[in-house]
Formats: C-alpha cells, sequence, structure tokens
C-alpha cells in the first residue's frame, strides 16, 4: 500500500480494516485492565486530558518530577507485553530489522486534546514513530521542527496509520479535538492512539 504524504510523514488512510482494528482493541483492552490509563499530572501540577498507559519495556509516565521514560508503572509493577496484533502493524510499515520497545496507549474521552509538542525523549531518533488511529475522529495538526513553522492539519479516522519518520520526527504535532462519537468501534465513543517507539539506543 502506497502511503500519501503529510507534512514529511506517511499517512496510510485505512490501511487496518474493521476486523484488524477490532482485535487490536480486544488486545489493547487487556493492556488497560492489567495496568489502566490515567491522567499523569506535569510538573506544574496541571493534569492531562488524555489518559494514558504503556506496553513494552519501558512506558511514558510524567509526575511532579517531570516525564520520562520508566521501566516500571507508577505502582512499581512492569509494564503489560506489546500485543502481536499492534507489533504486526509496525511490521508492515517499518519491517523486522528492529522492533519498539514501547507503545503508547492514549486515550480521549470527549474534550480531551493534546497540545503541540515534540517527541524528543526517545534515545534514538533515527527509527520513526507509528502512529495508530482508532474509534473517534481526530484533528491532527503538525507543523515544522521549529514551533513558529507553519502547520497545516488533517483528520485522521479509525485504522489510519501515520509514520512519522525522517525530518517529521522531530515535528512539531498535536491534537486539536476529537468528534465524540463520530466512531461506534469502542464502547462508549472516544479515540484511542496507539503510537510505537524505538525508546532505547541499539
Ligand atoms: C510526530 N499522540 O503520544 S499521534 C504522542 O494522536 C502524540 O494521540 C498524538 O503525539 C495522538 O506523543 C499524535 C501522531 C504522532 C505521534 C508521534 C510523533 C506524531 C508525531 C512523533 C514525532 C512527530
Ligand atoms: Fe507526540
Amino acid at each position: 500500500m502506497k502511503p500519501v504524504k503529510f507534512q514529511g510523514a506517511d499517512l496510510y488512510p485505512a490501511l487496518l480494516d474493521e476486523a484488524a482494528q477490532k482485535e487490536i482493541v480486544a488486545d489493547i483492552r487487556a493492556v488497560t485492565e492489567a495496568a489502566p490509563p490515567q491522567r499523569f499530572e506535569t510538573r506544574r501540577g496541571r493534569r492531562l486530558s488524555v489518559a494514558m498507559t504503556s506496553a513494552g519495556r519501558v512506558g511514558w509516565i510524567s509526575d511532579r518530577a517531570g516525564y520520562r521514560y520508566a521501566p516500571t508503572r507508577p505502582d512499581g509493577r512492569p509494564w503489560p507485553e506489546i500485543p502481536d496484533s499492534v507489533l504486526a502493524v509496525w511490521r508492515r510499515v517499518v519491517g523486522e530489522d528492529r522492533l519498539p520497545d514501547s507503545c503508547l496507549v492514549n486515550f480521549y474521552a470527549e474534550g480531551a486534546r493534546m497540545g503541540l509538542h515534540q517527541d524528543r525523549d526517545e534515545g534514538d531518533f533515527s527509527w520513526p514513530v507509528v502512529s495508530i488511529s482508532l474509534g473517534d475522529d481526530a484533528l491532527f495538526r503538525v507543523g515544522g521542527v521549529e514551533r513558529p513553522a507553519p502547520s497545516r492539519s488533517v483528520w485522521l479516522r479509525s485504522g489510519d496509520v501515520v509514520v512519522l519518520g525522517g525530518a517529521s520526527r522531530l515535528a512539531f504535532h498535536g491534537i486539536d479535538r476529537i468528534r465524540f462519537g463520530s466512531s461506534r468501534l469502542l464502547e462508549g465513543g472516544g479515540r484511542l492512539n496507539l503510537t510505537l517507539r524505538v525508546v532505547e539506543r541499539a
């Protein structure tokens, strides 16, 4: 399948059919039952509107000490494994040479958003970040590597996959809003976004 270029990223619209989406949602439900998503606190004491958890050898956490990748959850237990159905997406769009260390699970309830930011806490930027959208539509914005660069927006829909490599790997990006209730994939609505990352240096 051939991707569409979007601000230097590769967008694969509807890469995942409904059966593949449902399989991933079922596997992620097992992850979120073991490691429930939480709205982390920032260093400034604000709570993020997106609820997050992770799978893999390391997971993303945030608290009053700042944000970082951690080998254990805030309760000290390990993160669940990344499901094979999710790794299969990475294999399709990136390949077999390296698999991701971490799968960040972002859950957007009604009204949740993610402000413009860069992802630069990973140890190796030569590998792309793979983003999988499930559930409600989301307005995704990507700018340049410098914050003032102009940004462009696109609606991401359930089953879309974005590969952020090359120059786009360090681009500013965020989710302005979701269209709550636009998809029936998730019981109760909302949006799940999975991002697969190589965190540890080779
Ligand atoms: C561009 N998540 O978890 S996915 C994040 O839909 C994050 O939940 C958004 O930004 C979401 O950090 C956007 C698309 C995405 C993910 C990682 C990137 C875009 C990216 C890393 C570098 C550049
Ligand atoms: Fe990000």
